[in-house]
């Protein structure tokens, strides 16, 4: 397993070369950072999680014809995947205000959006990933106009998706983040959706208690931080039993 070449070591994942020309293997780690990795930790068995349920929501968006890089899980931490060249953004869109929406625009959180709104980020950890325009995207070249439809359409069409699927389990999705990138086929370049979805990337809150059972828990020190990941995969039926129970993931 360690003589595979490492290709990147990131914040959450590692990126080790895949078995074919093209893919590429990503390693879930347990790090936790926040605030452009100011606030750090290990939380044991995270990366397990998510690989698992990053897994399950990108197998579903393949089966409705979203393109992703996903290709299957190889072993509790790790996912083959296509290689990409990554466009360098972060999409976020939110239907319930929380985070840095409700800061920056004084919108307390939990107000519901009059309806989906995307924004986009310019991923520059030196940055700290500066919220940006499509004028500043199509004049700096980091995407096309074309590129940016397609962003768009993809991550509505995602949104609608996601947005049933937790809810029909209890939980409401109250925003999350897509990384998108350039798949070559031949002389084709399709836009597919590449990284992650998972609880570090979503504010996913119980639609009882609304309590949050996303990376909030950990930014803000709430607690309990795998075991809120762990409810969310219960529910999605992807580990059987609760955190209580010591979970087993099939
Ligand atoms: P970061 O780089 O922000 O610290 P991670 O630790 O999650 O984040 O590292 C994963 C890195 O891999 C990210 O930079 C992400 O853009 C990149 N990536 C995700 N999917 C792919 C892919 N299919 N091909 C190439 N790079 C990818
Ligand atoms: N996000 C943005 N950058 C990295 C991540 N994970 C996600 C957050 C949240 C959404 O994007 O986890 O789900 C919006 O974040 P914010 O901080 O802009 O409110
Ligand atoms: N993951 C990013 C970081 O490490 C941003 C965040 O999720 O808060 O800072």
């Amino acid at each position: 397993m360690s003589r595979r070449k490492k290709i990147y070591e990131g914040k959450a994942k590692i990126l080790f070369e895949g078995p074919e020309p093209g893919t590429i293997i990503q390693y879930f780690k347990d790090d936790a950072t926040a605030f452009n990795a100011q606030k750090k930790a290990i939380l044991e068995g995270k990366g397990v999680i998510n690989n698992q349920i990053s897994g399950f929501i990108m197998t579903n968006l393949n089966a409705i014809g979203v393109p992703t890089h996903y290709i299957k899980t190889m072993n509790m931490r790790e996912q083959l995947v296509r290689e990409v060249e990554i466009i360098p953004l972060e999409v976020v869109c939110r239907n319930v205000a929380a985070g840095s929406l409700s800061t920056r625009l004084g919108i307390e959180e939990g107000t519901p959006l009059p309806r989906s709104i995307i924004e986009f980020y310019y991923k520059k950890d030196e940055l700290n990933d500066p919220m940006v325009a499509e004028e500043h995207i199509t004049a700096f070249n980091w995407a096309s106009t074309q590129e940016i439809d397609d962003i768009m359409a993809l991550t509505l069409r995602i949104n609608d998706y996601l947005f049933g699927m937790f809810g029909a389990v209890g939980i409401k999705l109250v925003d999350f983040k897509l990384e998108f990138g350039r798949l070559y086929e031949g002389d084709m370049v399709r836009t597919v959706v590449a990284d992650e979805i998972s609880p570090d990337s979503a504010r996913l809150w119980d639609v009882q208690t609304n309590e949050k059972m996303d990376k909030d828990r950990f930014r803000r020190d709430l607690g309990n931080v795998t075991e809120a990941y762990v409810e969310v995969a219960r529910r999605l039926g992807i580990v059987k039993q609760s955190a209580a129970g010591g979970e087993s993931v099939h």
